[in-house]
């Protein structure tokens, strides 16, 4: 049997620091707050630029503010999971601007500097062919020193070299700060980048583009479970935490279970990434690539059955800030579809073995910004970034990127950070000024807010809380029973199912989820003659053994 731990039972609500208000005690059913970064920072990157980890943004609040938070949220049995991005800091932060103050400078080794190279006409180049997450080289000449600094992100964001003892320690330090005064874990920001290929070597050249991804030699490294077991060793440890770490570029079955499983003593879950890329083409995120509902079967599948061979546990989410909305890319906004399709979505997240995290708003139903958006709405680093320089290979013709802008539309990072939609007031409450809000508030909160649905028994909200209430009644099979996928003869290609059952008391849960806009008749309804309906976002039909899902119908059963 699965041990059980307050943390895999745990129900998330990520926070989009900048977007959301206050609460009013009108409970969901979530017990743990995720705020990303709310530390120091020249927000860059929306405080993944991390200035000072031990002092708030200010307009945030203080070290004290989350002193109250945190303890507020224990008085009341709720817990605090806070972002540790430690693969890099902002150039304004101290040990940066010591580092770079001269090449014998203490922490100069505390981030990588390395010479520049020089072509046949000596001309300086980077020291190696990395390509940044955000575009350009992941290299920046640096006059003061002469030398180059890596910053495989921004170039506001250098990474911190963990080879440095030193680093490694103030780095721990830090963590300290947070545990000692009551955080109850962390979500680890870009983890495995934190190991590289001591000598940096090009990345292998698949592209015409002057720079490669080079991940193979900085995702992973040689060090990386050192640095894992050294942080758990000395930090974890002396806590009663939980551990996220956000993996990316190597996601294979064996490299996961290296970090979660459990008596390797790493991490306690990760987020695998590869449930919010469903629509990433081959070549990057923006590449055209159609979502068919058989991605998220295999995705689903193979984490579901893969983590309890591994001895990991799961993390079970759809959206978060970094992408698009997974209702408005997976299932449907279309608005006669809309309320369905987030119920559905609902329904698969809350029958999953694993720690669930929602992302603010997908209890609404909140959806990405229409197709009525042009460009200048995405203010994100990443969306910019890669909307211009599009535009800038195509001679600067807005006429001839249009192929770009839909991608945006699906799948920008600025979609998952919208405004929470309280109420259908011109700013959705989310803000009182007259002056512009930091971000585009979507023109649909009008209808789709907080407000409208908190005493509607019929809402998305609604569903959200009976579908987590439910999932808290049966722990035992929802949150630790076993997973066994139902065959696609039986559920035809768009339609997803699977059981959950019970180790100890063999009580099973049958689930059911259209994901397409059609209506589907399921033949897996002869596996359950006797069981009864436990939830459906529909009027479930029976008809000989056959089930009818409707639009984005969902249905979950249950064993007498
Ligand atoms: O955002 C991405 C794709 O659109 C990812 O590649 C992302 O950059 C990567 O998963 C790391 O993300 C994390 O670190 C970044 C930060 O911008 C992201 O918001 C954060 O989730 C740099 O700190």
């Amino acid at each position: 049997p699965v041990e059980r731990v307050w943390w895999k039972e745990a129900v998330v609500y990520q926070i989009y620091p900048a977007n959301f208000l206050d609460s009013n005690g009108d409970g969901l059913g979530v017990d743990t707050i995720w705020l990303p970064p709310i530390f120091a920072s020249p927000q860059k990157d929306m405080g993944y630029d991390i200035a000072d980890y031990r002092s708030i943004h200010a307009p945030y609040g203080t070290v004290a503010d989350v002193q109250k938070l945190i303890d507020e949220l224990h008085s009341q049995q709720m817990r605090l999971l806070m972002d540790l991005v430690v693969n890099h800091t902002s150039d304004e932060h101290e040990w940066f601007k010591e580092s770079r103050s001269s090449r014998t400078s203490a922490k100069r080794d505390w981030y990588f500097w390395r010479d520049p190279k020089y072509d046949e006409q000596g001309i300086r180049k980077e020291p190696n062919n990395w390509k940044s997450v955000f575009g350009g080289s992941a290299w920046h000449f640096d006059e003061t020193t002469g030398q180059y600094y890596l910053a495989l992100f921004l170039l506001s964001q250098p990474d911190l070299n963990w080879t440095n003892y030193a680093m490694r320690q103030a780095t721990y330090d830090d963590m300290r700060f947070w545990l000692d005064r009551g955080v109850d874990g962390f979500r680890i920001d870009s983890m495995n980048l934190m190991s590289k290929h001591p000598n940096l070597p090009d990345g292998k050249v698949v592209t015409d583009e002057p720079y490669q991804s080079g991940a193979e030699f900085f995702a992973s490294g040689p060090k990386m479970h050192d640095y894992v077991r050294e942080m758990r060793a000395e930090v974890f440890d002396n806590y009663d935490i939980m551990t996220v770490g956000e993996l990316g570029f190597t996601k294979d079955e064996h490299s996961v279970g290296q970090y979660v499983a459990k008596d390797r003593r790493e991490l306690n879950m990760l987020f695998t990434g590869d449930i919010v890329d469903m629509d990433f083409g081959p070549n990057g995120k923006y590449e055209r690539s159609d979502f068919h509902p058989s991605k998220i079967r295999n995705v689903t599948n193979l984490w579901q059955t893969a983590m309890p061979k591994l001895n990991g546990w799961n993390s079970v989410y759809l959206d978060n800030h970094d992408s698009g909305r997974s209702l408005s890319r997976y299932a449907s906004d279309a608005p006669e579809h809309r309320a369905a399709a987030a119920k559905m979505l609902a329904t698969y997240m809350a029958t999953l073995s694993g720690t669930l995290f929602l992302l603010a708003g997908q209890e609404i139903g909140m959806a990405n910004l229409g197709k009525d958006y042009g460009a200048d709405a995405y203010i994100d680093v990443e969306a910019k970034n890669h909307y211009k320089a599009v535009l800038k290979a195509r001679g600067g013709d807005e006429s001839r990127v249009a192929d770009v802008l839909k991608e945006l539309q699906l799948k920008a990072r600025d979609h998952g950070r919208l405004p929470m939609q309280w109420d259908s007031s011109p700013n959705a409450v989310f803000t009182t000024t007259d002056s512009k809000p930091w971000m585009t508030i979507n023109k649909d909160h009008k209808e789709w807010n907080a407000a409208s649905q908190i005493d509607d028994s019929t809402s998305v909200m609604a569903y959200w809380k009976q579908m987590l209430a439910l999932r808290k009644q049966n722990t035992d099979i929802l949150v630790y029973g076993s997973y066994s996928p139902l065959p696609e003869s039986e559920t035809g290609e768009v339609v997803l199912g699977y059981e959950r059952e019970c180790h100890e008391t063999g009580k099973k849960a049958g689930v059911l989820l259209n994901f397409s806009a059609t209506q589907q008749r399921v033949l897996a309804a002869k596996r359950y003659p006797d069981f009864s309906v436990l939830v459906s976002n529909q009027d479930p039909n029976f008809v000989d053994g056959q089930i009818t899902l409707k639009p984005f119908g969902a249905i979950v059963l249950q064993s007498a």
